[in-house]
Order: structure tokens, then C-alpha cells, then sequence
């Protein structure tokens, strides 16, 4: 990784963290539709793992990667309008806070669904392989997503057809609060049968990147899928409203040793790189104006509430008067 990458991956991973902490305060002060799903610990997981596509790929993240969404041109403003389920907000205040995307700036957007996505971007991947484009599909999954039917469908289905798809493997010490030994019978790294498997510390963005380099050009090199697992910690509960009770304090306290904003920051010391002077301070500021400016934001108009729920295709013929399918 040159610098100017490991300066973007670094600023990536403190935008994510910070946005995230605005949102906990708007959570707070009752402002937010729904709870906030976290990446506190795992953003070095979810922005080097993006960082490390080209601008053609296309990702699907979890709800919980939006490290990988900011990488890919997200801008906070959105995400708090989409929070705060403003008129303005990339849904029109329709749809849960962190259902969003846009094929544009290549997001197919998070689904709650677990699993879901990944046949869905398996599909994405096979559209590359029949148009002949080097382009890759990525998408994230938790270790207890991993036990979903969807998950082993999609990922046969790219192992069976060769596809470009990479799978990233969170693998964060919990699903909600049940440890992957009560819900798995192999390890999660043996889940993706006849895909090539990486497993990395999935706290040094640095080796985050290298790993998901490697993925992109076995994919690119017609290798078939990559599951690329890494080992990380979810540092907060599973949304506001879990307060990780079920956590050994000492686990916690030994992963927040491992907190992978600072492991960066001392990787590029190393390389004799450092991050621009004041910038959480620059980031505070314009994500403060950004919140501010959210909050201003006008709210849906309840007559607009329907509008684009339903394909217009005219009004249903009545029944009877459709002719009889052709034998
Ligand atoms: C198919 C499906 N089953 C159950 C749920 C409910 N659910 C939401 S999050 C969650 C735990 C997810 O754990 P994991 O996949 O390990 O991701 P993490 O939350 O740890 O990032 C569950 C069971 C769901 N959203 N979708």
C-alpha cells in the first residue's frame, strides 16, 4: 500500500467511527428512526476490504459495514438524513435507516435479510463473467449469517460457475449474543467448501488490504470466489439497545488492546507516514454541520407515502378479462 492509499484507508476508518458516534448521540436525543448498528472494532474490516476494489466493482455490504459504504463516495450527510428519515434522504424517508445504495456509485444496498446478499451478488458476479468485464462483486457476511441456506446457495452456486465474487467473513466473536460454538459445527473459515479461503487479523487494516488485493486478482484471473475471513471484535453491542452483557468484560477489555484505528496509525509511523495534523478535528467539525444540517431537513409529506411502492403498470384488468395463456 503507497501512502496516499494508507491516508485514505486511515481517514476512511476514523470518518466511519466518528459518523458512527454522531449517530449514537442523535440515537440518543430520541432523533434516530430505529437503532444503530455498529462497527465499532471492525473498521479496519470494513473500509480496507473496500478500499482494495477498483471503481467498477460492485459491493452488497451487511448493515453493519458502513466503513465500506463511505469508501465507495457515501457521504454522512446522507446517512443521517436517511437516519432521521428526512424527505431528503436517499430512500424519502422510506425504509429502515441503513437500507440504502444506489447502483450508480455501485452499492446494492443492505437487506436486514442475513445471507440474502449473497446469491444476490453472486448474480452480480455472473453478469460480469457473461459480459466478459474484469470486475469483481463483494459482499460481507457475519459468522452467524453464515449458517443461513443463502449463504451456501450463493456461495456454491459462485464456486460451481468460477464467479468473481468475494465473500468477507466477519467473524466478530458473536452473532447477537450467541458465541460461534453454539451455532456452528466447523469453523467459520471451513464454511465455503471449494472456494479459495483467506483468514487474516482482521484488525490490521494493512493486512486487510493486502489479503483483499490478492482476492481481487484470483478473481480477476478466473479463480473462481474468495472467502475472505477476518478475524476481528464487535466492540459494542449488536445495536444501541444491547449492552453486551453476555461479554466477558476481560475478552473486551483485550480486543479494545487490539482497536484497529490506533494498530494503523502506529503501522504507518513505521513507514514513516503520518496522518494530516487535526484531522478528527476537521472530521468533527464538518460531520457536526453535516448532523446539524440533517436535522433542518424537511420530512416526508404524508400524501408521498405510497409513491414508488408499486411498479405503475396501469390498473389491474378485472377479472375474467384477461385472455387464456396460449397452450
Ligand atoms: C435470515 C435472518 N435470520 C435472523 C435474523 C435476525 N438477526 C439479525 S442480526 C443477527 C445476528 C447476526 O450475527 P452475525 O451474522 O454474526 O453478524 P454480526 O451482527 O455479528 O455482525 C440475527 C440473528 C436476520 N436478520 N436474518
Amino acid at each position: 500500500m503507497d501512502q496516499s492509499a494508507a491516508l485514505r484507508l486511515h481517514e476512511a476508518m476514523l470518518l466511519t467511527r466518528l459518523t458512527e458516534e454522531r449517530l449514537v448521540k442523535l440515537f440518543r436525543q430520541g432523533h434516530t428512526m430505529g437503532s444503530v448498528y455498529r462497527s465499532l472494532g471492525q473498521e479496519a474490516t470494513a473500509c480496507a476490504t473496500a478500499m482494495a476494489l477498483g471503481p467498477e466493482d460492485v459491493i452488497g455490504p451487511m448493515i453493519r459495514d458502513l466503513g465500506a459504504m463511505l469508501v465507495r463516495g457515501v457521504q454522512p450527510e446522507e446517512v443521517f438524513l436517511q437516519y432521521l428519515g428526512r424527505a431528503t434522504s436517499p430512500t424519502g424517508g422510506r425504509d429502515h435507516n441503513n437500507h440504502f445504495g444506489g447502483l450508480a456509485r455501485g452499492i446494492v444496498a443492505p437487506s436486514s435479510m442475513l445471507g440474502a446478499l449473497v446469491p444476490v451478488m453472486a448474480g452480480v458476479a455472473l453478469s460480469f463473467r457473461q459480459r466478459k468485464e474484469p470486475r469483481v462483486a463483494m459482499t460481507w457476511i457475519g459468522d452467524g449469517g453464515s449458517s443461513t441456506g443463502a449463504f451456501y446457495e450463493g456461495m456454491n452456486f459462485a464456486v460451481v460457475q468460477r464467479l468473481p465474487l468475494i465473500v468477507v467473513g466477519e467473524a466478530n466473536g458473536f452473532a447477537f449474543s450467541t458465541p460461534p460454538e453454539r451455532q456452528m459445527g466447523v469453523p467459520f473459515a471451513a464454511r465455503a467448501q471449494g472456494a479459495s479461503t483467506l483468514v487474516v487479523d482482521g484488525n490490521d487494516a494493512a493486512e486487510v488490504y493486502a489479503a483483499a488485493r490478492t482476492a481481487r486478482q484470483r478473481c480477476l484471473d478466473g479463480q473462481g470466489p474468495v472467502f475472505l475471513v477476518c478475524e476481528t471484535f464487535r466492540l459494542a453491542g449488536h445495536a444501541e439497545h444491547d449492552d453486551q452483557r453476555y461479554v466477558d468484560p476481560a475478552l473486551l477489555e483485550a480486543w479494545r488492546r487490539k482497536d484497529p484505528i490506533p494498530r494503523f496509525e502506529a503501522w504507518m509511523s513505521g513507514q514513516g507516514w503520518s496522518p494530516e495534523p487535526g484531522l478528527a478535528a476537521r472530521l468533527e467539525g464538518a460531520l457536526s454541520a453535516a448532523a446539524d444540517r440533517a436535522l433542518a431537513a424537511p420530512w416526508p409529506e404524508p400524501r408521498e407515502l405510497a409513491a414508488g411502492l408499486f411498479a405503475s403498470c396501469g390498473p389491474l384488468p378485472p377479472h375474467g378479462s384477461r385472455p387464456h395463456d396460449p397452450q
